[in-house]
């Protein structure tokens, strides 16, 4: 395991001074009434009555299955099977065996009390090889599951991509060409015509910071790019897929709420100097500008566009109308803040900055600098320069990986991070902004893309020899938080 802060020890010093191992306490279940600052009930009073407490997994990371049912390869079966991609070469091939799992986990997502899950639909289950034939068995999975998720009382959350891009599509570009922007659209169509009547709210995009710069430019992610053009182009395509998405989904499926689920950062300044603050606003612009802008105000950032505007793809005429449709609600998936300062190197290319130095030792297991303040003013700078509709939490969570020592996971590091990042979602609700729902990452323990399996992010501890789930004490802990919530 590697070095965890000492962080707010409350929950097991009220269990020490009771002479039992806090684990156990935990178990017990005797939270409510020990975890002083962290009570999950005290917490729980702090939100609204309709409030969404909810669970979020995504399909590639749980589902396993991969070649099951018509199920044909995404970009990410290819990639994790390349050579040095991902850690230990791990694979989704398995994953958590949810899909053989279903009802298992159901019962599961229920015991936590939680009234909300947050999932998504594979791609390459519903159109196989990304355009053409549909499947109908890939449908009839997520049929079960909506079934499932209704008759267990509990509100569905779909994300329609989660990065799994059906592997045919790279033969023409993958994210770079325009053609898949319309595959895009004809597989949003087809899914939600199917199963649109019983879905709370619909999100067309997970994070497309990850899927356009991590996997295009940085190259951590696939398809394993690292090339500017490539990466513009999958900006562009990317936001005309969520606006042609957002169309055909209003068109089959009129009565679910649609929405984007963005990963904004919270950019920090290294220093109040000047530069290091210009250098901040050039980091907005290009992490979360070229997504906000041109969903939220029809156009890309103007310093963005001075840089790169003569290497974007061509933007037709119309395309920034259909990516600027409204929404009815966005997700903010936030983990850390960025710091960044200005990166003076003659050949630093835009936005030129470097990264700076966090400003405590207070970091998650994944390395990711814990600060819950940044997480407050990214919400009130988001609303102050866009017009954005109504707001869920759509991911929040650590990377904390301690292990199960007699049958029980004692999660501190999680669950202090859980309570911090609560208390100031709801102090944000206090403030009056608009924040409906707040969703776990993750359900369970699952393949954390290129750091595969060695990150557990899991309110639920997942044993991948035996397929064992354990509640862990964060778990425990929020199920006392959301059963509180929904009375
Ligand atoms: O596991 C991911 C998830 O797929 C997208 N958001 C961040 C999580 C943790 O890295």
């Amino acid at each position: 395991m590697t070095d965890k802060p000492t962080i707010l020890p409350t929950v097991q010093s009220e269990a020490s001074k009771a002479g039992t191992s806090p684990s156990k306490t935990l178990q017990a279940g005797t939270l409510q009434a020990k975890a002083g600052p962290q009570n999950p009930v005290l917490l729980a009073g702090r939100f609204p009555a309709d409030f969404v407490f909810g669970v979020a997994t995504a399909a590639y990371q749980i589902e396993g299955a991969a070649r099951v049912d018509g199920r044909r390869p995404s970009i990410w079966d290819a990639f994790s099977k390349m050579p040095g991609r991902v850690h230990d070469g791990d694979t989704g091939d398995i994953a958590c065996d949810h899909y053989n799992r279903l009802e298992q986990d159901l019962d599961l997502i229920q015991s936590l009390g939680v009234t909300g899950y947050r999932f998504s639909i594979a791609w390459p289950r519903i159109v196989p090889e990304g355009t053409g034939r549909i499947n109908e068995k890939g449908l009839d999975f997520y049929d079960r599951l909506l079934d499932g998720l209704n008759a267990r009382g509990i509100k569905a959350y779909a994300t329609l991509y989660h990065w799994d891009l059906p592997l045919t599509l790279m033969g023409d570009g993958g994210w770079t060409a325009r053609s898949t922007s319309y595959a895009f659209q004809r597989y949003a169509k087809v899914a939600m015509a199917r199963l649109g009547d019983r879905i709370d709210a619909v999100a067309t995009f997970n994070e497309p910071w990850c899927s356009v710069w991590l996997s295009h430019l940085y190259g951590v992610h696939a398809p394993g790019e690292r090339n500017i053009e490539a990466a513009l182009a999958a900006l562009h395509v990317t936001n005309l897929a969520h606006g042609l998405a957002v169309e055909a989904i209003r068109h089959v499926a009129p009565n679910v709420p649609v929405g984007l689920v963005l990963n904004a950062h919270s950019v920090i300044a290294a220093s109040d100097g000047a530069e290091d603050k210009a250098a901040a606003e050039r980091a907005f612009s290009f992490h979360n500008g070229v997504f906000f802008d041109p969903v939220f105000k029809g156009d890309y950032p103007q310093d963005f566009m001075a840089a790169y505007g003569d290497r974007m793809p061509v933007i037709e005429a119309g395309d920034l109308a259909i990516i600027s449709q409204r929404l009815d609600w966005w997700g903010l998936n936030y983990y850390t803040p960025m710091r960044v300062a200005h990166d003076a190197s003659p050949e630093a290319a835009f936005p030129a900055v470097t990264g700076a130095p966090p400003a405590s030792d207070a970091k998650t297991d994944i390395g990711w600098e814990i600060h819950a303040p940044a997480m407050g003013s990214l919400v009130e700078t988001l609303y102050a320069r866009y017009e954005l509709p109504q707001c869920y939490v759509t991911e929040n969570g650590a990377c904390d990986n301690t292990g199960l020592v007699d049958g029980v996971v004692d999660d501190r590091m999680r669950l202090d991070y859980y309570w911090q990042h609560l208390s100031v979602t709801a102090d944000l609700i206090g403030k009056g902004y608009p924040i409906r729902g707040y969703f776990a990452w993750s359900l369970m323990d699952n393949f954390e893309w290129a750091e595969g399996y060695r990150m557990r992010f899991g309110l639920v501890h997942v044993d991948y020899e035996t397929q064992a789930r354990t509640i862990k004490a964060s778990g425990e802990w929020y199920r006392a938080l959301a059963s509180a919530a929904a009375g």
